[in-house]
């Protein structure tokens, strides 16, 4: 008898599977299905245990559909641009794309060893200029479309990265990489208009397949707030609550506006409501009327409204809104209780108002892609012609920023002065790069190009194919991913998408039909896994020490997928033990029989089939181990039962699947087998359905839990049970599944 060595067997079938070039999408076939997981980034610590449930959990929904007889495209590449990298530049003075090329080198080696079916012709690199040219391309037409445009910025500063941060990046007032006090400076930022989206981002998010508590995400950044804007004297309130105008006993307003009406600075600053701890504020002096009942209310300047939001102004309503009522009680204003509601437009017009603030799209770094402009003294801001494209990353000698914290790209003066496109007379490129979300912002698109799109210069000829391409596998079936990037990764994306529809280049206005994300999986003990706590699991090491296939299994069965879990080294032997197991039961293997048990199986293919579908792989694998228990007690297994159960073991652990395949004697590769599906009932899944012909019960029919209304019309048209009182063509049916089907004739 042999032993399961797995080392030996993975191997050797990923190479097969390769050279068969089992996992490769088809342009243009039919039955498409796109499943799609959040590309990495390149790290220089390489894979760790945590990616590894994300990308196993996509593998199986890939492997599943491909023997449902699925174009599958299950495609992967690098969001390569990023701090880290450029970081190490700034330290090592070593080129971030030699290190990206290591790095990726590294990811790639990593992946291939967890057997993954990656379709790895379509790789994609977000810093390769062949790609990067396209993300600066739809900058282009962004641009043209008034979608991009250069504004002085408020901007969040980090005085010692010197760089411009996107809110998401502050965190508790700090930056988030480096830990210092951010501060606010005004500067010309490269902007995307994403609020002229925010209707549709908001909207749009019925129409797809999101948890509820990601649309609920999306939905608060988006921050849509319906509501009324209300003269108080020369000053405009935005308020939701306009009933509770006649309870306002102050006006609050933010530093900006009050600077603008007294010329004064008053030493306020506004603080988000997460920053907000105390509440600060001054008179201004200023009164003004409330239009409800005439009454003279003083204008505060407060730490709590900003200028960005509404109007920057409000009512305050002590009696009725706890930030107002805290002030108040604090400079011993005036709280009037019990006072009379007033409709919602009495008193001013109703708005629309949405927290969303168009994104700031400069950065002054240089790992990112150059923003394909030209700056001319005569023409003013000129596009680069798209024939020019990729504006390519120049070599530089340094990679930290310039004194004045411009990009290392305005210290290389020969890349910069360049002559204008549109007049000859010597002008200057654009130094700032996009931000790291731009390439992750459309990289689902680049997957799907023929090579040719990537090689070729930029022409729209060229854009046909793809074009084509896009309308075949687009929108994203299922598309999975970090908890973290459920927020910002997927607005942007939509937004991206949003616009590339309206140019009619893609099919559907929504990129991902569905999405889902897995919990984190922690460090042994339950911390978060680091590298500088030094409790990084390295996945490299449990596939020499398990296999594979034990890693998979183990990651899929440590707890429910969207759960965070914590790594234990001692659990990892039971999958393996379990795979030893199933390796030993092949020996009982024969050609023909029948098992003594058979309804385990047939209920362990029903549970598996539908359990990958909800994500519940810890429950199928249980029931994977239940059902090789009982072939454990089978005297022999016959060949066409085990291989049905290798056929739903294989997505969770292709590689022991296909060894077993070959060796019970199937033909052909496992993974180009069919899906199979449950045959007999299980005692469990019997169930007896009333039938109702014209309003009485004439009997019940025997049948299985969750069949199709069309199966119970067929069996109950072809009972000699029924059929006496079907007495002329059916009319109408009604079924209530699992229970009772009533028919009118
Ligand atoms: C009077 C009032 C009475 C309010 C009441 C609330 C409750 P959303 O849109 O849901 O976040 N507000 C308006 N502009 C603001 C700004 N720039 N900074 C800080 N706060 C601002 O909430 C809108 C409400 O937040 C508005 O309605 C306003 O306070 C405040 F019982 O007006 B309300
Ligand atoms: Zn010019």
């Amino acid at each position: 008898m042999s032993k399961y060595d797995p080392a030996k067997i993975e191997k050797k079938w990923q190479k097969e599977w390769e050279k068969k070039k089992l996992y490769k999408a088809i342009d243009g076939k039919d039955k498409k299905y796109y499943a799609l997981m959040e590309f990495p980034y390149p790290s220089g610590e390489g894979l760790h245990a945590g990616h590894v449930r994300g990308y196993t959990a996509m593998d199986i929904i890939a492997r599943k559909r491909r023997t449902q007889g699925f174009n599958v495209m299950f495609p992967i590449g690098w969001d390569a641009f990023g701090l880290p990298t450029e970081n190490f530049a700034i330290k090592t003075g070593i080129a971030p794309d030699k290190v990206t090329k290591k790095n990726t080198d590294n990811f790639r080696k990593q992946f291939k060893s967890l057997g993954l079916s990656f379709d790895w012709s379509r790789e994609v690199n977000t810093t390769d200029p062949k790609y990067y040219k396209w993300t600066q391309w739809i900058f282009l037409q962004l641009l043209k479309h008034g979608l991009a445009y250069k504004a002085k910025a408020t901007i969040n500063w980090c005085p010692k990265d010197k760089i411009g941060l996107a809110n998401e990046e502050v965190v508790n007032g700090r930056c988030e990489r480096c830990g210092t006090p951010v501060e606010k400076r005004e500067k010309e930022q490269w902007m995307l208009a994403i609020t002229k989206y925010a209707e549709r981002l908001h909207k749009d998010l019925d129409d797809v397949d999101y948890p509820d508590r990601v649309k609920i995400q999306q939905r608060n950044w988006i921050g849509k707030s319906e509501g009324a804007e209300i003269n108080f004297g020369d000053i405009k309130v935005f308020t939701t609550r306009p009933d509770t105008i006649f309870g306002a006993t102050f006006v609050a307003i933010a530093p900006e506006i009050a600077k603008k009406l007294t010329g004064k600075d008053f030493g306020i600053k506004t603080e988000t409501e997460k920053e907000n701890k105390e509440k600060i504020g001054v008179d201004t002096g200023l009164k003004v009327k409330n239009p409800a009942n005439g009454e003279m209310l003083p204008v505060w300047v407060v730490n709590y409204v900003s200028v960005d939001y509404g109007t920057g102004a409000i009512m305050a309503v002590p009696a009725d809104d706890k930030r107002d009522e805290e002030f108040a009680k604090k400079f011993n204003l005036p709280i009037v209780k019990d006072y009379k509601p007033a409709g919602f437009e009495d008193f001013g017009k109703k708005v629309i108002r949405y927290k969303l603030r168009d994104w700031i799209f400069s950065r002054q770094r240089y790992w990112g892609e150059p923003i394909p402009v030209i700056h001319c003294p005569d023409c003013g801001i000129v596009p680069v012609p798209e024939k020019d494209l990729p504006v390519k990353l120049p070599k530089v000698k340094k990679y930290t920023y310039t004194e004045t914290g411009e990009s290392p790209l305005a210290s290389v003066p020969k890349w910069v002065n360049v002559k204008c496109p549109q007049c000859g007379g010597p002008a200057k490129r654009e130094t700032d790069t996009m931000p790291n979300w731009a390439g992750s912002s459309w990289y689902y698109l680049a997957y799907l190009f023929d090579k040719k799109g990537f090689k070729n210069p930029v022409s729209i000829g060229n854009w046909k194919l793809e074009i084509d391409n896009f309308k075949h596998f687009m929108p994203v079936d299922w598309y999975n991913g970090g908890m973290e990037h459920t927020t910002l990764h997927l607005l942007y994306s939509r937004f991206w998408n949003k616009f590339l529809y309206d140019q009619k280049l893609v099919p559907t206005s929504e990129p991902y039909k569905k999405r889902t994300s897995h919990g984190l999986i922690l460090a042994e003990g339950g911390a978060k896994m680091s590298k500088s706590k030094g409790n990084i699991i390295n996945p490299d090491e449990i596939v020499k020490t398990y296999g594979a296939d034990t890693l998979r299994l183990y990651e899929m069965f440590i707890g429910p997928f969207e759960q965070a879990v914590a790594w234990s080294s001692d659990s990892i032997i039971g999958p393996r033990r379990f795979l030893e197991r199933v390796f030993a039961l092949a020996e009982k293997v024969k050609p023909n029989g029948s098992l003594s048990n058979p309804d385990i199986l047939e209920k362990t293919i029903e549970k598996v089939s539908n359990d990958i579908e909800s994500m519940s792989f810890n429950t199928a694998i249980s029931q994977l181990m239940i059902c090789a228990n009982s072939f454990e007690k089978e005297k022999n297994i016959p060949q066409k039962d085990f291989a049905r159960f290798l056929a739903i073991l294989a997505p969770f652990a292709p590689h022991i699947a296909e060894e077993l395949w070959q060796k019970i004697g199937m033909k052909g590769s496992m993974h180009e087998a069919e899906w199979p599906t449950a045959q007999k009932l299980g005692a469990k899944g019997a169930i007896k359905i009333a039938v109702q012909i014209n309003g009485k019960v004439r009997g019940v029919i025997e049948t299985r839990v969750d069949e199709t209304e069309e199966k119970i019309r067929q069996m109950i048209e072809s009972s000699p049970k029924f059929k006496k009182y079907l007495t002329s063509p059916i009319k109408k049916i009604i079924y209530v599944p699992d229970r009772i089907v009533s028919i009118v004739v």
